[in-house]
Parts: structure tokens; sequence; C-alpha cells
């Protein structure tokens, strides 16, 4: 049955951010964050010194290339090489460059939220590799999954990498992997990126940057509500707080109120109250170490083919079948 909030609204922008804002304790979806500007936060935040994330990604696939492309390859049809989250394909373009130039019979297809992401990564692409066959789409993830299944024609491999998984709480990420998993064949691969636990404050740090990237990212999203849908919130009177749990190996982000405020949001018809201090959770960054990653696998019907790490072992690809 719908509740009359589903009904009510006609997006589902609307919808989330009233029912996040409308509950104790308050929270938005991170996904929110990624507009225009939001995409373009987020690759000054890749660009950060303390971002270790995407410079341990590009490692590894810099350094495994070949491996990783072997395990790929199929000699008699070639694949589809599908990306979930491609955003800029930094990391992504080391393996097309290799499998462009080793005859590799393949397409290769990005798809991203950001309708913008997936714009500039594919006339960069027709720039920089003319030959690469590219056939771009712009969707969610789980919208996207029940498409993949027009890709069955020939050995399938599936890519998310950036630890975009640890935006999902465990139960979400199982949900996901196993959805995943359904639409693999047996020679059918997926290969993943998972930021691993580590020193605390290298975490912290990460998410808490001392230029303020990350405080401007998180705050894009109460800016796009202002914008979008007519919201008034201050958001100058935020503040962005970072939080990481060694035991879970969970990073929140939160907004902090940081007086006692009102707030309307007009399209959605909302008036809201702050008290000094209540917060918004707006992110999850989940960290990993094998055993996680193993129970995660196990819970969703697949098997750990095997893994690539950096010299630090900040972060780990997980090759995984069916
Ligand atoms: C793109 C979801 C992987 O959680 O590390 C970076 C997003 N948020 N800094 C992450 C993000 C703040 C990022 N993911």
């Amino acid at each position: 049955m719908k509740s009359n909030s589903q009904q009510k609204f006609d997006s589902a922008f609307k919808r989330d951010v009233h029912e996040g804002l409308s509950t104790f304790p308050k929270f938005l979806f991170s996904k929110y964050i990624y507009d225009k500007k939001g995409d373009s936060l987020f690759q000054d935040i890749m660009a950060m010194p303390e971002y270790y994330l995407t410079g341990c990604e590009f490692e590894i696939i810099s350094n495994h290339t070949k491996t990783i492309g072997e395990l790929f390859r199929d000699k008699e049809n070639g694949l589809d090489l599908i990306e979930l989250g491609a955003g800029d394909g930094k990391k992504t373009k080391v393996l097309l460059k290799y499998m462009n130039e080793n005859n590799f019979n393949f397409i290769y297809k990005p798809i991203d939220i950001s309708e913008n992401a997936v714009n500039m990564l594919s006339s960069n692409l027709a720039k920089e590799m003319p030959k690469l066959k590219v056939d771009a789409e712009v969707g969610e993830y789980f919208e996207v999954l029940e498409n993949l299944k027009k890709f069955d024609k020939r050995k399938k491999v599936i890519m998310v990498l950036g630890s975009n998984i640890g935006n999902l709480r465990h139960p979400q990420a199982i949900n996901f992997l196993s959805k995943l998993k359904d639409s693999l064949h047996t020679d059918d691969l997926l290969f993943m990126g998972f930021d691993q636990k580590k020193n605390p404050q290298t975490i912290l740090d990460a998410y808490n940057d001392k230029a303020g990237i990350t405080a401007a990212f998180n705050k894009n999203i109460l800016t796009r509500i202002n914008r979008e849908l007519g919201g008034n919130f201050d958001v100058e009177k935020y503040i962005h707080w970072e939080s990481y749990n060694p035991e879970t190996g969970t990073a929140k982000s939160f907004l902090v109120a940081t007086e006692a405020m009102e707030v309307e949001i007009e399209q959605i018809d909302l008036k809201l109250q702050f008290d000094q201090w209540e917060s918004i959770h707006v992110e999850i960054s989940q960290k990993y170490d094998d055993k996680i990653v193993t129970w995660l696998a196990q819970e969703s019907g697949l098997e750990i083919v095997t893994s690539f790490t950096d010299q630090n072992e900040y972060y780990k690809n997980y090759v995984f079948k069916r």
C-alpha cells in the first residue's frame, strides 16, 4: 500500500527530502549531493591529498593492468564492460587503454546517476580513445540492474570502483550484491573496490579536510534543496561533522545546526524546526576488511576469485564470480 507521502510528490527527491527531514533523527540521502556543483566538488575531493582512496585505486589498477585485463578477456566473443558509477573514468581509462591496445573486442558501458558526469566522460573518451565503443547511460544503480539482463549475449564484466558500495549499509550492500549476482552468468565477473579499515585518523582526515572541501560538498545538499525545492536553509549556520567508528568500520557525516532555526521548504510544503546542535545525517562511507567482504560475498551468493591491493594496503579491489 502506498503511504500518503508517496502519493503527494512528483519526484523521488521531493519525497525523500520530505521524509528525511520530517523524522527524528533527521537524514538525507547522499546521492542528492551530486548535482553539477556537487560533481565538481567531488572532483576536488578526489584531488585532495587527504582523500587517499582515488590514488590507491589508481595505483592498484596501474600496477596490475595486465593481470586484471587478462582476467576480463574472452577470446571468442569479446565482452561487455559495464561500469556503475563511472564518474570521470580516470582509473578505468588505464584498463580501457590496455584493452583497446590488446585486441579485446569490447564495448564499454559507463553508467552514472549524474547526467553531467556521463556527458563529460563520453565526450572525453571520444577525444582520447576514438576507436573505443562507448554506450553510456544515465541511471541509478538499482534501476540499471534490471537493464543488465540485455547484456546476456556474451561475457560481461561489471565494475564498481571508488568504494561506492561504502555508501550502503550492510543489508543494502547485500541486496545490491545479490542483484548483481543474479545478473551474472558462470563466466561473468564483478570487479569492485572496497576501502579498507586503517588508522582511524587517516580515515577522519580523508573526510574532514582542512580546506573545507568535504564540508562544502556535504552542505551542497542544502544549497540544492534551497534552489530546487524552494528551501531557505541558512547554509552558513551548519557545520560539517565527521565520525568514524573503528569497531564497525563506519564513517558517518553530519550537518549540525549551530543554533535553533526554522526552515521552510516551499515546494514540499514543509516547515521544520531545528534545535541548537541538532544533526542531519547525510552520508555513510563504510570501511572493510577481508572478513567483512568475505561475509558480504557469502550472504550474496558470490565467490571471491582474487583481490589486489596497494602498497599501504589501504584499499582493495576484489574480483567476484557467482
Ligand atoms: C564516492 C561514496 C565513495 O564515501 O568516500 C567523499 C563520497 N564523501 N568524501 C566516499 C565522499 C565525502 C565517496 N564515495
